[in-house]
């Protein structure tokens, strides 16, 4: 099945160079391997104008049945899932790819009984227990469209998601367990669903015990549900560019955007990444630390390593609960092999003692992986030394919600590492750097606009119920290319480095906000004008979140103030946005057409007030004195 798996370096280059000369050919021998209804008409056909990008067209599938189906002679009794809970106490849960398979049949039966049906969007707002991996899959099976909104985020930030995609259904939980904290989700879609009209039903699945209101009509418990359904349940004939699936996330305007991923492309293309990137092999016990709410957890929780018939761990909690030693714990217990995670995880793991870390046998780790943001030198060392023992390689692996699945990256132990570098692109994958006019710059050694300018399997096809707006945000900075939104520098042996993002996006912990979103929200508070969201360096999350704000009465208390913007972004978006520094300031610094020079605002947050550059086109410079004064 892997027989496309690549070995050596010069394997890297064969690849490579074919898939760049024949990248149909290239493409449809490593989709040959999949289990198809029926097989393609056309490799490819692509319009980056449009844009119009159709991969396998006229192929029909499921993508379950690669995932589970086709594994069942072989590997029936392979463990496909290991779930390990937040309390160290509480006993793991497994299930082999049979038993897998049984449930996802089960979990897509009561969605059919309580009225899903092909093409429905379906929300899924659920902690990171194995109903969550199971109802994905689910949904997958009966054709429904998924979209996984993280558990993290509010109450209003979920009911914009559910509207924007007219979810029919909401699948969650009644409440979740993180680290010390247990938190009411169902209370939390309750309260969503009052702003939602095109939600039907929800099914709550159980998992702390406690008691939440049931509306009648609307909500029943997975597990009354279940008791009445078979365990068989015939997967859906999905065309290959029918919709899979609805991730939102930020970008540089103020509303999030639904991502649409189909059905063979991000098949394909998932497990050509995994397979490659990790060096899999049959007998590794494969853990990614990501959330299912997050495209990792999408791509390199579920869907990769299923179709690659890998065994994944799933984690219920976070990396100090109980305590630093936790993420070294579990893979101690279980003996992983390969661990992939976030650099905002190592880093704050390395402000620990590193007896958390050498307590604990690490011996069974061959391949570590890191996702989600820049990870700096001293990260990257730290990593491979403590965790990795200078033994195992680190594969730094960049790529975005949009993409689908890992673009630049390292393969492990095969193609070159260099600390903080990505590396190279992989087959198929054909980056371009290019100047702010969009000419592309050729040589070695310089840093420019990082764009794509072919497509991959694993492309965006458009922005859910907005392809006006997929077409705006990727496609028309750069007259036939698509824009990634980072900048990035290629060193002399052609080794990519992301030095992140160069639209109004920050990357806080490894996940991403636009600054006008947060804006937005931070506005709703009724004492705020206006405001301006910067980005500024920070040791742990990579980067915090800075806000200097406009009042319209000057408060008693600023401390009470900050507190209740604080609060208002905890409700508009959720905890993972909260503002890290609050600045009041009487006014913004702004152009004459009325533009917030935000250069200047990320200067001061970033400490760095010795040059500000060229004030002189500021409407009143004066404020620009004020803000260098009160900076936090
Ligand atoms: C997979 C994921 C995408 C943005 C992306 C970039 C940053 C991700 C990175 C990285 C440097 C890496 N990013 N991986 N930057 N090195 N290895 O994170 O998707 O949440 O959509 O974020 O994250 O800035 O543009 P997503």
């Amino acid at each position: 099945m892997t027989n496309y798996q690549i070995k050596t370096n010069e394997e890297y280059q064969q690849a490579y160079t074919r898939s760049v000369a024949d990248p149909e050919g290239f493409w449809a021998d490593i989709a040959d391997t999949f289990t198809w209804r029926k097989k393609w008409d056309k490799v490819l056909e692509w319009n980056f104008d449009e844009p119009d990008i159709k991969w396998f067209q006229g192929a029909k599938l499921n993508i379950t049945e690669n995932c589970l189906d086709r594994h069942l002679k072989t590997r029936g009794n392979k463990l496909a899932l290991v779930w390990e809970p937040n309390d160290p106490k509480e006993r793991y849960i497994r299930y082999t790819y049979r038993e897998l398979y049984e449930r996802v049949c089960q979990f897509a039966n009561v969605l059919k009984k309580n009225g899903a049906r092909k093409g429905d969007r379906i929300c899924i707002y659920m902690p990171m227990i194995p109903e969550l991996a199971i109802a994905v899959l689910a949904c997958a099976r009966i054709g429904a469209v998924h979209s996984v909104v993280f558990a993290g985020f509010s109450a209003s930030a979920m009911a914009d998601r559910i509207n924007d995609a007219q979810c029919s259904m909401v699948l969650t939980s009644d409440g979740l367990n993180r680290g010390a904290k247990q938190i009411p989700v169902k209370r939390v879609v309750d309260e969503a669903l009052e702003q939602c009209k095109s939600v039907q039903k929800v099914i709550v699945v159980e998992r702390v015990g406690w008691a939440v209101n049931m509306v009648e009509g609307r909500d029943v418990w997975f597990h009354d549900e279940v008791k009445e359904v078979s365990k068989e349940c015939p997967a859906e004939e999905m065309d290959a560019e029918d919709m899979l699936f609805i991730l939102y996330t930020s970008g540089s305007t103020g509303k999030p955007k639904g991502v649409v991923h189909t059905c063979a492309g991000y098949m394909v293309y998932a497990q050509y990444s995994f397979v490659n990137v990790f060096q899999y092999q049959e007998s590794d016990l494969y853990w990614c630390t990501a959330d299912i709410g997050w495209i990792t957890g999408h791509t390199y929780l579920l869907y990769g390593p299923l179709l690659a018939g890998a065994t994944s761990l799933m984690f219920e909690g976070v990396p100090t609960y109980p305590d630093n030693g936790r993420f070294w714990q579990v893979v101690d217990k279980f003996g992983v092999t390969i661990f992939y995670t976030a650099p905002t995880a190592i880093r704050a793991l390395m402000g620990g003692d590193i007896e958390d870390v050498l307590s604990y046998s690490l011996d069974s780790l061959r391949v570590l992986g890191s996702v989600g943001e820049p990870i700096n030198e001293e990260a990257w060392h730290w990593y491979h030394t403590h965790v990795g023992k200078n033994r195992s390689p680190v594969v730094d692996t960049w790529w975005q919600t949009e993409t689908g699945g890992i673009m630049v990256s390292t393969l492990a132990g095969v193609t070159p590492m260099k600390p903080s570098h990505a590396g190279l692109p992989l087959p198929g994958v054909q980056p371009i750097l290019v100047d702010g006019e969009g000419n592309e710059i050729k040589e070695n050694g310089v840093e420019g606009y990082l764009c794509m300018k072919f497509p991959w399997p694993g492309i965006i096809r458009t922005t859910y119920g907005d392809h006006e707006r997929a077409r705006l945000s990727y496609f028309s900075t750069y007259k036939g290319l698509y824009f990634t939104g980072d900048g990035a520098k290629r060193d002399e042996n052609g080794l990519y480095r992301i030095i992140g993002r160069v639209d109004d996006v920050i990357n806080v912990s490894g996940h991403r906000f636009g600054t006008a979103e947060i804006e937005e929200a931070i506005n709703h508070n009724e004492h705020v004008i206006e405001s301006a969201v910067v980005g500024y360096p920070h040791d742990v999350k990579g980067q915090g979140i800075y806000a200097f704000v406009t009042l319209k009465d000057k408060p008693e208390h600023i401390d009470w103030l900050r507190a209740e913007i604080v609060e208002t972004v905890v409700e508009k978006i959720g905890k993972i946005a909260r503002p890290d520094k609050i600045q009041i300031v009487s006014g913004l610094p702004k152009t004459r057409s009325g533009k917030i020079m935000r250069r200047i605002l990320r200067k001061v947050a970033e400490g760095d007030t010795s040059n500000l550059g060229d004030t002189s086109t500021l409407l009143d410079p004066t404020v620009v004195d004020e803000i260098k004064e009160g900076a936090l």
